[in-house]
């Protein structure tokens, strides 16, 4: 049983495109970081970045004590080593997912976040940062567009959990100043991975992204934006 500790954002939504695409048995463990929830001292325990998702494995492979992992990317890795599902065992389509992977979690989704702050929920709206982060998401989008011409997922041939890191990063391109109709392979794959069953289950009840968000209330905006360390002494 994996307890997935979540709140739907696009970080969150990777785990549950993986388990809904797998069926592993999971129970969701509702975070609400607009609340503070993320600084609990339980959930720090499993989470030291006050950030979800993370997850505990009550049956780690092998057998022992339940395991928890935190980080999206390394969530992703360890379900699919667990599961032998979405990562390729030989090590040629290994290193393409992992070097995906990982251009996700360490570019296109800081890159897509800074701006959605930026653009979205900044109270002063800066158009140096909201150009900065507009034009780098384009860049990005212009690098996996070249990789879709070629490929037919975003590590190769075969869905994997480089696509599903990817995808809910992908889902906020209009309020992230991006046209889908500039990125013709981008936007069949997103149709593709979009029209999936276990896509469609994953985001059920989920809101269109940013909807009413750009007006959180003063509280959010205070716990979400005004962290520094004091937050997790
Ligand atoms: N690098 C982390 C980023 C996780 C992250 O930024 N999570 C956000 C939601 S998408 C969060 O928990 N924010 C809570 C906060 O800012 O306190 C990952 O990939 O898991």
């Amino acid at each position: 049983m994996i307890d997935l500790y979540f709140w739907p954002t696009p970080n969150g939504l990777k785990l549950k495109l993986f388990l809904e695409e797998t069926g592993l048995p999971h129970r969701l463990h509702l975070v609400d970081i607009g609340k503070g929830e993320q600084f609990e001292p339980d959930f720090l325990k499993i989470s030291p970045n006050n950030r979800i998702p993370a997850l505990v494995d009550q049956d780690p492979p092998g057998g022992g004590a339940p395991l928890s992992v935190f980080e999206s990317g390394a969530m992703l890795l360890y379900l699919a080593e667990k599961t032998g599902r979405f990562l390729p065992a030989d090590v040629h389509g290994r290193a393409q997912v992992l070097q995906w992977l990982f251009w996700q979690v360490a570019g296109l989704g800081p890159m897509a976040g800074q701006n959605g702050h930026f653009a979205v929920y900044a109270p002063d709206k800066v158009p140096y940062a909201i150009d900065r982060y507009v034009r780098e998401t384009n860049r990005l989008y212009g690098v996996l567009d070249r990789q879709l011409a070629r490929h037919a997922f975003v590590a190769g041939e075969e869905y994997s959990i480089a696509d599903m890191a990817c995808y809910p990063w992908i889902v906020p391109h209009a309020p992230h100043g991006q046209d889908l109709d500039d990125f013709p392979h981008l936007q069949r794959w997103f149709e593709t991975i979009k029209a999936r069953p276990a896509t469609v289950r994953a985001y059920e009840g989920v809101a269109a992204p940013y909807a009413g968000r750009g007006n959180l209330s003063e509280e959010e905006r205070r716990i979400l934006f005004g962290q520094t360390a004091a937050a997790v002494r």
